[in-house]
């Protein structure tokens, strides 16, 4: 892919020559095309806003910048995402804030257990001072090689498995589940009294298929088109993360565009985070209904305080560092 960037810029620059052209003015027309990926498939809020972002780069440059989208996990899961971002293989990955704790350890703040009250609450801290905070923390990191852009929602995240239905926490006890990639989650599920395992969005069928894990925990748009329901059944209102999604930029790439692109760029993408929010909550709404026709058994759990009570060692491992930010968020109303 760059080396066919590559040649199709050197024809340009040689066709330049030819006609007298500076070859600066043609570079300057040259067309980019900006290679986007995600681990969720065609249709899924996060793929669309950012199809539709391209439809929008396309019509403000004349067709000059478009989005190529690679989802389904394309090109990897997340962690391979990020680093085929950082060394410029691929412009935009839609990741969650997930696994950017290690990176940019304020993002872990975002990822405590039931660290926002309520969706609403979630999306003021990221609509506001906070979430423009910490995405300028990462584009400043200087080792990071990545661009914040912008948020998505991605809703509440909740336990499921193919035994029985988490209830208490006492029902959580021998049971193996699959955390996102951050020690933060693994201490997480451990401090509820399950079994965490850190493994990779695309290695989780097989992990519920040949029974390294007994099942994992994510919001319902994940767990339905990802057809989780088939190896775990059980799918309990546990709740315990509400992390949202972020949009990064590769650096290296983001410094080859023009101030004007670059300002395009992060305009259509602010867009992009409201339209995707519209999105993914109907799509929320459908996959509720989906998952119960496809047989899913959906629970609540019994006393909410319990869960909350139990991950107080996460917040003192990994919310000591940052209690000013913390009160912030909680000050939010
Ligand atoms: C989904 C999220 C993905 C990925 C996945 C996971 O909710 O959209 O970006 O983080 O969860 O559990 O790995």
């Amino acid at each position: 892919m760059q080396r066919r960037k590559f040649l199709k810029l050197t024809a340009a620059g040689t066709t330049a020559a030819l006609s007298g052209l500076t070859s600066s003015s043609v570079f300057a027309q040259a067309k980019i095309v900006i290679k986007a990926t995600d681990v969720h498939p065609t249709g899924y809020p996060t793929v669309a806003a950012v199809e539709a972002m391209g439809k929008k780069l396309e019509a403000a440059s004349n067709g000059r910048i478009s989005i190529q989208m690679f989802p389904s996990m394309q090109l990897g899961g997340e962690k391979e995402m990020i680093e085929q971002a950082q060394v410029g293989a691929l412009q935009i990955a839609r990741i969650s804030v997930g696994p950017m704790g290690p990176l940019v350890p304020e993002f872990n703040v975002f990822n405590l257990p039931f660290v926002f009250r309520d969706v609403g609450h979630m999306e003021k801290v990221i609509d506001g001072e906070i979430g423009t905070d910490l995405l300028n923390k990462l584009t400043n990191h200087p080792t990071a090689g990545l661009i914040g852009l912008c948020y998505m929602n991605a809703g509440v995240r909740n336990v499921y498995n193919s035994k029985r239905p988490i209830k208490d926490l006492a029902d959580l006890k021998g049971l193996k589940i699959r955390m996102m990639g951050n020690p933060l989650f693994v201490d997480t599920m451990n401090s509820l009294g399950g079994n965490g395992v850190a493994m990779g969005f695309d290695q989780l069928i097989n992990g519920m298929q040949t029974g390294v894990v007994d099942g994992a925990e994510n919001n319902e748009p994940s767990y339905d088109s990802g057809q989780h329901y088939r190896y775990a059944k059980f799918y309990s209102n546990t709740g315990h993360l509400m992390i949202p999604e972020i949009l990064v930029y590769s650096k290296k790439s983001f410094e080859a565009l023009s101030k004007d692109d670059q300002a395009l760029v992060l305009k259509l993408s602010k867009e992009a985070q409201k339209e995707q929010r519209a999105l993914w909550n109907a799509r929320e709404a459908e996959s509720r209904k989906k998952m119960v026709e496809a047989g899913a058994v959906i629970n609540d759990v019994g006393d909410k305080k319990t869960f909350q009570d139990a991950v107080k060692p996460v917040w003192e491992k990994y919310g000591a560092a940052h209690k000013a930010l913390i009160e912030k968020i909680q000050a939010i109303k």
